[in-house]
Formats: C-alpha cells, sequence, structure tokens
C-alpha cells in the first residue's frame, strides 16, 4: 500500500497556519497494494463524491481500472487532503455492482435486457399519462448525482411531462439550509467560502460533526486551532463529539430544543448593546418584530428547556458579540428537527444583526451534506424550480416556458412543488402510480422504514430504481436499471462553498451499466417529449451539451454559470459560482455590498410564517419593502412533536460515523471502511447506562411507537438522557435506525424530524466485548474498552 492511512489517523498530520495565511498544502494518497507509481497509466481529474466538502481529487486508472486516488494539491477546497472515505470510498465501487437490468416477473427480479427493462418502463409511463395525466409521476432523486443528469431529469419532469411531484433525497439533508437561506436573504445561495476559515477569530458549529462528516474542513479548522491566534470555538452538540473536545465552549443541549437555545443567543447579543445599528437598518428589515419575540428569551429560560447552565449560553453569547469575524456552519442537528428553519434563520440573524455576513472572515456556511445536493437545488430537479427561480411568480415561469419552448401551462406551478414526504405519501395511496427513484436508498434512509417498505412493495405503485448496486430499495422494485457511478462517467458537482468541479470519466461502468443522464434521455426519447415546435425535449445528448443547457438556463440568476467552460474546470479544479464574463474566475462570497436577493422579481420566495409554514403573499411581501435588504425572522420556540413519557423515557437522537457513508452501498464494500465499523450499535450516557444495568457492548432493544431494533450499547459520552443511533445499518437485520423515527416535518422546509423521537431502551443481554463502534470519535467509549 502506497500512502496514508486515515483509518488510524483520520485528520493526518497537521499543518499549523495563522490568520491570514494560505493553508499549506498537503498531498494525501492511496495505491492499493501491488501498484506503484510507475505502474499508473494516467491521473484523471475530479472531486471525491462522499460528502459536501467536494475534495479536489485525481484517480489513478491502470488496465481500464481505478487503482488509486490522490489529492489535488493545488485546489482550492482541500489543498491536496483526503480524509477516510476519500481515500477508500471507491474500492467499493469494484464490487457486487449490477451489470443488467432487473424486472420483476412472478414476484421475483430477474436479469433482462435494455430493451425490456426500457420498454416497460416506457408502456406504464404512458398508459398513465393517458389515464391519469402527469400527477400520476413522481421522481425521487439524489444529492449524488451531476447537474448535467439533474436539468436534464428538470426538463424532463417540468417541461417534457408536467408533474408538480419530483423531490430529491436533499429533502432529507439540506431542504433546511436551502429555506433558510431564502427566508432571510431571498434565494438559496450560500454566501460564505471556505477561506473564512483562513480569516475568522471565531468558528461556531451547530449541530454539525464536522470532524466525522467534512474531515478535510476539519483538518483546516484544526490547523488553525494549533496555528498562532486560534479561533474560539462553539459547539452544539448534544454529544462530546470531537469538535466538542476543542471548543471553547460546548453547549449539549437536549435534542429537539435548538431554537430555544437560539432565540436566547439572539436576546443576549441584543442585551449587550452588540448590535450593529448602522448595518441592520441599512440591510435588514424585520429588527424590531425579532426584538420582541425574543424579549422573554433570557439565557435563563433557555437552560431550563436545553438542559445546559445559563452561564454558559451567556458565555456563548458574549463570544459571538465580542468578535469581528465569526465563521458559523449549521448542519444536521438543527436541519433534521421540528422547528429547522426558524433555528437556521437565526444563525443567518446573528450575522445580520453583527454585520457579519460576505465579509472575509465572516461567512456563514449553511453545511450541504451530500456532494451535489447544492446541484439538485440549483437544476430544480427537486421541490423547486431551476435558477432558484420563484415558482409563484409568473415572470420567472414565463421566462422558463420562453427558454424551454413550451406553453407555461405545462409548467406546475399550480401549486407548490411537492416535498418528499408528500410524495411517498401519494405513491402510498396510489395517486402516484409510477415512482422512479435514482440514486437513493429510501428504504432504510426514509423515516418510519415499515411504512417505507409497504409503500414501495405495494401493487398501488409501479416502482423504478436506478442504482450501482441492488439495494434494499432496489430490492423492492418493479424494474431496476444498473447505472455508471462517479469516475465512470462526466459531469459536474457543486459543493457547500458554492465551488464547481468536473469530474471526468476515468473508466468504463461494468457490463451494460449506463448513465443516469443516458437513460433518462432514452426515456424521454422513446416517450416522445417535445416542445411547441416538435423538437425533442431536452434538446442535449451528451453531459457537455446539458452543461451548456444548464449555462443558459442560469443566466442573470444568482447561481449563473455561463462564464464556465469544462476546459476551464479541468485547468483549474475547483470554481465557485457565480462564473460570469464579469466574473470569470469565480466569486468568493455573496452579498459583500450588503445587497440581498429580496426584490419581489428576483427572490426565489416571499417567504413564510415560520411556525405555521404558511406562505407570505406578493401582496405583503412588497408591503414590507425588503428590497434587497435581508429579513430578521424567528418565530417562538416549541417543543418537539414527541417527547419523553413514562412510557418513551429517553430521547432518541441519530447521526453517522466518519468511516460509512449514509446506508453504505459503498462503504460496507470498501475493507478498510467495513472492518472500521462492522455493523450496528447504539450510544448511550454512563447515568442511563447504569439504571438500566447496561454495560460497554450488552445488548439492548430500543424501542418507538413506530419500531424497535437491538444492537449492543456503547457506553459513550452522550448526554444523560438521549440514546444516539447511527443510521448507516440497514439490510436484513432490522438494525436500521429508522425502524425508530417518526414521519413529522419542520413546517417550512419540510425535512423530516430524524433527530428528535421518544425510545425506551432495554437491556436484552449480555455482551460478550465491547461495541463494533469506533474508538476514535464522538463514540469513544467512556471507560477504555
Ligand atoms: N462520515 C460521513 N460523512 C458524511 C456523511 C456520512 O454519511 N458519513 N454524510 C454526508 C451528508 S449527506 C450529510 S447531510 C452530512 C451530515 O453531517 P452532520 O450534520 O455533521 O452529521 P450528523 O451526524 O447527522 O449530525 C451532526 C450532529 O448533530 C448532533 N445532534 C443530534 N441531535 C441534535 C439536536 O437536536 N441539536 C443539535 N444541536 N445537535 C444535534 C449529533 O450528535 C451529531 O453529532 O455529512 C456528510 N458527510
Ligand atoms: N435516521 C436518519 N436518517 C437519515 C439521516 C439521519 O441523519 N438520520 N440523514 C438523511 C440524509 S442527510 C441523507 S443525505 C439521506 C441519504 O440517504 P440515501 O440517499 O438513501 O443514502 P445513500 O446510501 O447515499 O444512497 C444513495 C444511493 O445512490 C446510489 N448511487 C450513487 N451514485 C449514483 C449514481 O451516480 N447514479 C445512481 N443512479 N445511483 C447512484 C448509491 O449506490 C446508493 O444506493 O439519508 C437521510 N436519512
Ligand atoms: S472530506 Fe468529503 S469530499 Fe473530502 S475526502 Fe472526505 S468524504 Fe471526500
Ligand atoms: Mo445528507
Amino acid at each position: 500500500m502506497v500512502g496514508t492511512d486515515r483509518i488510524n489517523d483520520i485528520w493526518g498530520a497537521r499543518t499549523p497556519f495563522a490568520a491570514g495565511e494560505v493553508w499549506p498544502q498537503r498531498q494525501d494518497e492511496h495505491l492499493i497494494d501491488g501498484i506503484g507509481h510507475d505502474d499508473v497509466e494516467k491521473w484523471v481529474r475530479g472531486a471525491c463524491l462522499l460528502c459536501s466538502n467536494g475534495c479536489g481529487v485525481e484517480v489513478a486508472v491502470a488496465g481500464g481500472r481505478m487503482v488509486g486516488i490522490r489529492g489535488r494539491a493545488e485546489d482550492r477546497v482541500n489543498h491536496g487532503r483526503l480524509g477516510p472515505k476519500g481515500l477508500y470510498g471507491w474500492q467499493g465501487e469494484q464490487h457486487d455492482r449490477l451489470t443488467a437490468p432487473l424486472i420483476r416477473r412472478d414476484g421475483e427480479l430477474v436479469e433482462t435486457d435494455w430493451e425490456t427493462a426500457m420498454s416497460a418502463i416506457v408502456d406504464r409511463s404512458r398508459t398513465l399519462l393517458e389515464t391519469k395525466g402527469p400527477l400520476s409521476h413522481g421522481f425521487y432523486t439524489s444529492g449524488q448525482l451531476m447537474i448535467e443528469e439533474y436539468y436534464t431529469l428538470a426538463v424532463i419532469g417540468k417541461a417534457g411531462i408536467g408533474t408538480p411531484h419530483m423531490d430529491g433525497n436533499t429533502r432529507l439533508c439540506t431542504a433546511t439550509a436551502s429555506a433558510a437561506f431564502q427566508e432571510s436573504f431571498g434565494s438559496d445561495g450560500q454566501p460564505g467560502s471556505y477561506t473564512d476559515i483562513d480569516l475568522c477569530d471565531t468558528i461556531f458549529l451547530f449541530g454539525h460533526n464536522v470532524a466525522e462528516t467534512q474531515t478535510v474542513l476539519w483538518s483546516r479548522m484544526l490547523d488553525r486551532l494549533d496555528g498562532p491566534n486560534p479561533p474560539r470555538l462553539v459547539c452544539v452538540d448534544p454529544r462530546r463529539t470531537k469538535v466538542a473536545e476543542r471548543a471553547t465552549v460546548h453547549l449539549p443541549i437536549r435534542n429537539g430544543t435548538n431554537l430555544a437555545l437560539m432565540n436566547a443567543l439572539v436576546h443576549e447579543i441584543i442585551a449587550a448593546g452588540a448590535v450593529d445599528r448602522t448595518y441592520v437598518d441599512a440591510h435588514t428589515i424585520g429588527f424590531d418584530e425579532l426584538e420582541k419575540m425574543t424579549k422573554d428569551a433570557t439565557a435563563e429560560w433557555a437552560a431550563e428547556i436545553c438542559g445546559v447552565a445559563a452561564s454558559d449560553i451567556k458565555k456563548a453569547a458574549e463570544i459571538f458579540a465580542t468578535s469581528e469575524r465569526v465563521v458559523s456552519t449549521c448542519s444536521m442537528g438543527f436541519y433534521q428537527s421540528h422547528q429547522a428553519t426558524a433555528a437556521s434563520c437565526q444563525v443567518n440573524n446573528m450575522h445580520l444583526l453583527r454585520g457579519m455576513v460576505g465579509r472575509p472572515g465572516a461567512g456563514i456556511l449553511q453545511m450541504n451534506g451530500q456532494p451535489s445536493a447544492e446541484n439538485n437545488r440549483e437544476a430544480g430537479c427537486g421541490a423547486a424550480l431551476p435558477g432558484f427561480r420563484n415558482w409563484s411568480n409568473p415572470a420567472h415561469v414565463d421566462e422558463l416556458a420562453t427558454l424551454w419552448n413550451v406553453d407555461p401551462l405545462v409548467i406546475p406551478h399550480w401549486k407548490p412543488p411537492t416535498d418528499a414526504m408528500t410524495l411517498f405519501r401519494y405513491a402510498e395511496e396510489g395517486s402516484i402510480g409510477f415512482l422512479w427513484i435514482a440514486g437513493t436508498n429510501p428504504a432504510v434512509s426514509m423515516p418510519d422504514l415499515a411504512r417505507i417498505r409497504a409503500t414501495l412493495a405495494g401493487d398501488q405503485c409501479f416502482v423504478v430504481v436506478s442504482d450501482g448496486y441492488l439495494t434494499e430499495t432496489a430490492a423492492l422494485a418493479d424494474v431496476v436499471l444498473p447505472t455508471a457511478l462517479w469516475a465512470e462517467k462526466t459531469g459536474s458537482y457543486t459543493n457547500v462553498d458554492r465551488t464547481v468541479h468536473l469530474q471526468e470519466k476515468a473508466v468504463d461502468p461494468p457490463g451494460q451499466a449506463r448513465s443516469d443522464l443516458d437513460i433518462w434521455i432514452d426515456y424521454a426519447r422513446r416517450l416522445d417529449l417535445h416542445d411547441k415546435d416538435g423538437h425533442p425535449l431536452p434538446a442535449w445528448n451528451t453531459p457537455e451539451a446539458a452543461f451548456a443547457g444548464w449555462q443558459e438556463c442560469s443566466a442573470g440568476r444568482l447561481c449563473d454559470y455561463t462564464g464556465l467552460s469544462y476546459g476551464q474546470l479541468h485547468e483549474v479544479g475547483g470554481i465557485q459560482w457565480p462564473v460570469t464574463a464579469q466574473a470569470p474566475d469565480g466569486t468568493e462570497r455573496l452579498y459583500g455590498d450588503g445587497r440581498f436577493a429580496t426584490h419581489a422579481d428576483f427572490c426565489e420566495t416571499y417567504g413564510h410564517d415560520l411556525t405555521t409554514g404558511t406562505p407570505v403573499t406578493r401582496t405583503q411581501y412588497l408591503a414590507d419593502h425588503p428590497d434587497g435588504r435581508a429579513v430578521l425572522k424567528t418565530a417562538p420556540y416549541q417543543e418537539a412533536f414527541e417527547t419523553p413519557d413514562d412510557e418513551y423515557p429517553l430521547r432518541l437522537t441519530t447521526g453517522r460515523t466518519v468511516y460509512h457513508f449514509h446506508t453504505r452501498t459503498k462503504t460496507k464494500r470498501a475493507a478498510p471502511l467495513q472492518e472500521a465499523a462492522p455493523s450496528m450499535w447504539v450510544e448511550v450516557s454512563q447515568v442511563d447506562a447504569a439504571a438500566r444495568g447496561i454495560h460497554e457492548g450488552d445488548i439492548v432493544r430500543v424501542t418507538s411507537r413506530r419500531g424497535s431494533i437491538e444492537a449492543p450499547a456503547r457506553v459513550s459520552h452522550v448526554r444523560d438522557g438521549v440514546v444516539f443511533a447511527p443510521w448507516h445499518y440497514g439490510g436484513d437485520a432490522l438494525t436500521a435506525a429508522n425502524e425508530l423515527t417518526l414521519t413529522a416535518w419542520d413546517p417550512v422546509s419540510k425535512q423530516p424530524e430524524f433527530k428528535v423521537a421518544a425510545i425506551r431502551l432495554q437491556k436484552v443481554r449480555d455482551g460478550d466485548g465491547p461495541a463494533p463502534a469506533p474508538l476514535l470519535t464522538a463514540s469513544a467509549p467512556v471507560e477504555e474498552v
């Protein structure tokens, strides 16, 4: 093995640096056993596809196979570094792949050819369109495809078929990031940049275990923390993560109480007189309302609800109030909760109150999780229109109708676009009779799995699954299509801080597998989708032509790609949008001039009431005159839908471990990663374990109102009263955390509440050794094992 060990040395060697210096390069590399540098025939450029950090890479190819990987030293995102998944995860693509289409015959999935599979899909599709119309069709996609693919499906679904029932698993992931941007700034679009980490004096991490979920970004933070004049660090997480261990203040709040904390932090900042009045007056609306809504939200009040010391809340507020350059991130601990949008807007508000948006070192990073969640949102492949356009603004719909040369009435805008949770409800009751799932595994990743399995397996809905593997979801489908993955095709990905990368095709896909782009173009041609003049829709057949189509669609919008080219992406690596004739090398930050995307004719939404989700009308919106000013808004704190009671006395939360990606389709097939975290466990505090006679490694049962799971217990540093379950472990054994989670969502972003449910915990039997949980992460045991 040539290279680096990222299993035992997760973040690698420190390269400390001071504020304002350039983050030093460190090139990480891994070649498989038996392969040396001289054996590599070519290095192909691209970006890692195993989280939203989007690290620039080069893939080593020999004999038509991938044989290794290295970080791209000059890339702005990672300066050469790679984490565990980046270094080893691709190996999982070389095992157990689907190589031919499958079709269900007499209850069994059997191999078939493309002609049979596509004919079955198109026959069903055409019959339903003729008898029931476009509302019979649903598309549920991903945060892991390429923008060329998303935009192609957006055109098929929105200009060709005309269904509002399209969403991505981005609904489970970053819908709240998008919603919070829209509510505060008028449009989706990340204001900040990773270089803000290099310049900041303070970092706030809200429900974000960056040490395990964006390991390379954490390396950047660690290098600041270990350098001269390190930033102060505040961490809000019910577990003692590696982030918490480095924090100046760690607020281990009860899960499901984020908004109480946020309202108190804003209260304390206002009370301290730390508001930048000049900025607020010139660039925001809604201050008086915000002040009123947070008037009673004292640190003492929140301390009761959140279960942390009032003095710590005050300390955190004081740190924010006395810093000049804060970087804040929000992630799933905030997004997968009942008042997700309101809590995340409060983070935007804290920055607005202190005039810390779009300034070097002062940046908001509402995180993305998946590598191309951003692209799904931009391309309008989910519950949105392409280019951050406003579905309730007829002028925006007309723009698209002109671009696509279709009747505006075809483009679904007579109702809000359908979110994933509602889409599955329609599939459950059969009004959606044709559901195409691509690049996601809902039979493990959605809440309340018993219900999802029944929906997918039932006869009321014809289910097509496109995936590289026979996943838990594919096993329930009517037709399964084998797809190319990642470096087996060419296309672009955009990461958290708007950095676009081009992944260039390095190897052929296995067997008969085809790219999602080719599959969808084939489907569109077979359905004979066309524009008003009879020209085929979409108009392209190749990734580069799809990219050109997308560029045209993005023109003049915030996510303007018009100045980019494949050639430039190949040469430079990551480039941040907008890229235009005026900004040919990209744009580091948005909103530096204090002008936001809230003009009524430009904005993506007129906003919502954050408590109920009720839309604000255009008339109301105009009356408030945001007109380029940001909107300060929040909601009063409410308890989560499910809170502990006598029967279910503990709080469940769920999340990730560093070694696995999601439902593990790739990482369980990559030996170093799988060996590092081979099977399910649950994390319990010392106090809760002792009360139930549970010791490290004992087998426990966790039961909620939806179901139960059994797994070994790790006695860890999770807060008392909270049980943490990783949700990576699907399969037959009913160990998936989502057996327990509930069907409930934030009213604005519609993001499901994976981070709050009530459960009961019982010991089942003694264990025979420590739990199979990692030792070097937030899952570390309290006592040595
Ligand atoms: N190793 C690894 N990395 C990944 C992924 C992966 O599967 N594995 N997935 C990628 C994707 S798609 C995503 S979305 C990101 C997710 O990245 P993160 O958001 O960092 O991941 P999670 O582990 O889901 O949740 C983060 C933290 O939220 C805390 N938390 C739980 N409940 C609450 C709460 O009520 N309030 C607060 N404040 N915190 C709470 C948890 O203890 C956890 O440490 O990671 C990306 N990176
Ligand atoms: N309890 C709980 N549940 C959660 C979460 C949580 O924190 N707690 N987090 C949620 C979040 S943030 C997310 S992002 C979701 C993720 O949930 P999923 O999207 O279901 O997770 P993955 O395992 O990444 O599934 C992606 C699938 O796409 C396939 N795939 C990869 N690349 C391609 C491609 O190019 N084309 C095609 N057609 N297929 C491809 C992979 O093989 C895999 O089967 O889970 C959510 N579920
Ligand atoms: S931080 Fe994310 S993008 Fe970078 S190597 Fe790790 S998994 Fe890949
Ligand atoms: Mo995600």
